[in-house]
């Protein structure tokens, strides 16, 4: 078999980059978004952070009073997160991705893996600059940079990837791979949670090369056949998993921003259909059928509502998304004087052609 090319992207301090992006004139800052409780004006936990909130120690998951603290006599920013805006970004560098690889598995908001083997015609020389031509497109494009590993599979690119950020670009050629893991801690691996490393550190397991040398008996014998087999093999830089699509999108969706501030039904339909024809496009493409359609609303107090209909039967019909919108926003608009700046459309709840495959990541339960 013919070496695979295998990409793994994953956007560089990614919420926090959209926020920048959408105003840059906070860049030079430490920028903290988060989820704020409500409880107290404080309460809460951070999502992510740029990289130079993170010299003061500020990061992923730690309580936004103790972020608050950190970054005290700084002109730190901190912002409630925006999935809405983060998924569109997010979507428009997919759509990128997608165009330059023969198969794409998303998997998460803002990491993806790209099976890039015939474009660069299985040689990890050309996937240098290929990866830089798509960083520089996306860039371009969308103005958000990335972080690239490059591996002969799924494993080793993830890994790849990890070791250089923000901005970086890792190769690991088939042949350096196993070296490439070898010292690195098994909990590195996908797979291997605390439960699973405190077991292999019983055994004498603490580093991926020990686990390469480690019996495949013992190891299906403690872990059970599947995972056994698949910790021997990750251990040894074997991956045979393909770069697959995960089933169909949760949802499709545009948003927009207004010419101006209104409150006029019309006006704000005219904008609706432009994003329901780009929406209608992308789910004739997937060959969709939708069962709910919605609306997205942010207010000029900057507040966002949104509002959906269930419909009887799944649809594939523009018109129908039209229809629903026109209700939706007649509702809405009787309901808030508020004047409305963005304005989105969503359909979901896809009726799917066949059931998702099973992947090995539903075994990961276990760990
Ligand atoms: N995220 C979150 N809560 C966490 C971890 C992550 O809400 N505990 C969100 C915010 C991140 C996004 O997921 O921006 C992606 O997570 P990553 O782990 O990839 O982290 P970042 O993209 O923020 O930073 P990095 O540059 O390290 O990839
Ligand atoms: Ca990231
Ligand atoms: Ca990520």
């Amino acid at each position: 078999m013919q070496d695979r090319v295998i990409m793994l992207a994953d956007f560089d301090y990614f919420y926090a980059q959209c926020e920048e992006l959408r105003n840059p004139t906070i860049k030079d800052k430490p920028v903290v978004v988060g989820v704020y409780s409500g409880r107290t004006e404080e309460s809460g936990a951070v999502s992510t952070s740029n990289y130079i909130a993170r010299k003061y120690g500020v990061k992923s998951g730690i309580p936004l009073f103790l972020a608050k603290r950190k970054l005290e006599g700084t002109e730190s920013v901190f912002l409630p997160v925006d999935h809405e805006y983060y998924d569109e970004i997010s979507d428009r560098i997919m759509r990128i991705f997608r165009s330059y690889a023969t198969s794409l598995e998303q998997v998460s908001v803002d990491e993806a893996y790209l099976d890039v083997t015939e474009q660069v015609e299985g040689s990890f020389e050309k996937a240098r600059d290929y990866a830089q031509e798509i960083k520089a497109d996306v860039k371009n494009q969308v103005g958000i940079s990335f972080s690239v590993g490059v591996g002969p599979n799924k494993i080793v690119a993830k890994i790849a990837c990890d070791s250089h950020k923000p901005d970086g670009l890792t190769i690991v050629k088939p042949i350096e791979a196993k070296i490439f893991l070898e010292s690195l801690d098994v909990d590195r691996l996908l797979g291997v949670g605390k439960k699973t490393s405190v077991k292999m550190t019983e055994l004498g397991i603490k580093t991926v090369g020990d686990l390469a040398k480690f019996d495949c008996q013992r190891l299906i014998e403690v872990f059970g056949k599947v995972m056994g087999i698949y910790f021997h093999n990750a251990a040894n830089a074997v991956d045979n998993e393909p770069v697959q699509e995960q089933g169909e999108a949760e949802s499709i969706s545009r948003i927009g921003t207004l010419k101006q501030d209104t409150h006029d039904l019309e006006f704000i339909l005219q904008k609706t259909d432009e994003l329901t024809g780009d929406v209608f496009r992308e789910v004739t493409e997937k060959n969709l059928s939708f069962k709910q359609v919605a609306i997205y609303v942010v207010r000029t107090d900057l507040s966002s509502k949104s509002r959906s209909i269930t419909l009887d039967q799944p649809s594939k019909d523009k018109e129908t998304i039209r229809r629903n919108v026109r209700v939706l926003f007649e509702k809405f608009l009787s309901e808030s004087t508020l004047e409305i700046r963005r304005v989105g459309v969503k359909v979901s709840v896809f009726s799917r052609k066949e059931p998702r495959q099973k992947q090995l990541s539903n075994f990961f339960q276990m760990g």
